[in-house]
């Protein structure tokens, strides 16, 4: 191990006061007096509709949460950044023709970085985390996903627990021909999981989950949509203006819905925020719940226009996929 991190290492081991536990909570405002708390503290009505329905539906739409100028201005920085690269992405996409979701091009594209710390939705998130909201990563989105509905959980699991929004920001307006992004409202309130159980039956060891199983990544989105199912939950696609964002919470069940103009792009970012300081896990701790994890984020923020951008790496494409992308700037 290098000195410097050692150093780091050995400092916030300090400053962080050891290991914990991560407990099943509820984020405080799905717990009892939530509402009275509300009603008391947000005196703005449009405000407290929109609390109000990401508590209930697990889901909310800021109609105009960032200027549609700079959503043009960041949709054509992405367009010339295709252009400039177009040999380089075709081993980038789907057998489909889609472009891969591209991982944190915020770093590569400063403008994206405005969409975040230019977005109305902040003062929202700021309230609920009882904390400053950070960009922990961002995904951009040449095309509509049409990903089957999921939790984000598995891969976005903090401490505490459920502090972690998926801000969603439309660069086009979105309708059945190239993918709305769909939710299943209520979908966040089926029930705990029971996590570890789960896993024993692929794992007879806990320690040995890796980061990401693709085996128990269906495992749990199965269970999700059987539940919903159960309940008679349906699925609504999300019909959306260029410069809406649409947050969702912590355990709102979400997808692509599916494409039916193919050659149509559905220009979009998603940034996963959390409160400052708040460490993010994967699938190897989610599944297992008496692990212990350090209480505080090893990354750094650089700030942005007031806000903070975590330092949780440079813009990449594809999980796993070897190449050198500081090549594509
Ligand atoms: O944009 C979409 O269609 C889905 C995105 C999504 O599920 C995610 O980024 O977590
Ligand atoms: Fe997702």
């Amino acid at each position: 191990m290098r000195f410097i991190e050692r150093l780091r290492k050995q400092f916030s081991g300090r400053s962080g006061g050891g290991t914990v536990l991560i407990e099943d909570d509820l984020p405080w405002f799905d717990r009892e007096g939530a509402y009275e708390r509300i009603a008391c503290q947000v005196k703005d009505s449009v405000q407290r509709a929109r609390i109000t329905e990401l508590i209930e539906q697990g889901f909310t739409v800021i109609e105009r949460g960032v200027d549609v100028e700079l959503c043009d201005k960041a949709a054509g920085d992405f367009l010339s950044w295709r252009t400039r690269h177009k040999e380089a992405l075709a081993r980038f996409r789907e057998p489909d023709g889609r472009l891969m979701r591209v991982i944190n091009l915020h770093q590569t594209l400063p403008i994206l970085k405005a969409l975040f710390s230019r977005n109305s939705s902040l003062a929202l998130q700021d309230y609920l985390f009882e904390n400053e909201t950070v960009l922990y990563t961002s995904l951009f989105y040449e095309q509509g996903s049409a990903q089957p509905i999921h939790r984000d959980t598995p891969l976005f699991w903090t401490y505490p627990a459920n502090m972690y929004f998926g801000m969603w920001i439309a660069l086009e307006d979105t309708d059945d021909g190239n993918g709305a992004l769909t939710v299943i409202p209520g979908g966040h309130r089926i029930g705990s999981i029971d996590r570890g159980g789960m896993a024993a039956k692929r794992f007879n060891d806990l320690t040995a989950i890796p980061d990401m199983s693709s085996e128990l990544w269906m495992d749990y989105q199965d269970e999700v949509v059987k539940r919903a199912d159960a309940k008679q939950l349906k699925k609504k696609k999300i019909y959306v203006k260029k410069g809406d964002v649409i947050l969702w919470h912590p355990l709102a069940p979400h997808g692509g819905a599916a494409i039916k103009d193919p050659t149509r792009t559905r220009l979009s970012m998603v940034v996963h925020t959390t409160p400052k300081g708040v460490p993010v896990f994967h699938m190897d701790v989610f599944f297992n719940p008496s692990r212990r994890v350090r209480r505080d984020a090893p990354w750094s923020y650089a700030s942005f226009e007031g806000r903070s951008i975590a330092e949780t790496g440079p813009m990449s494409i594809g999980h796993g996929i070897e190449y050198d992308f500081t090549s594509l700037t």
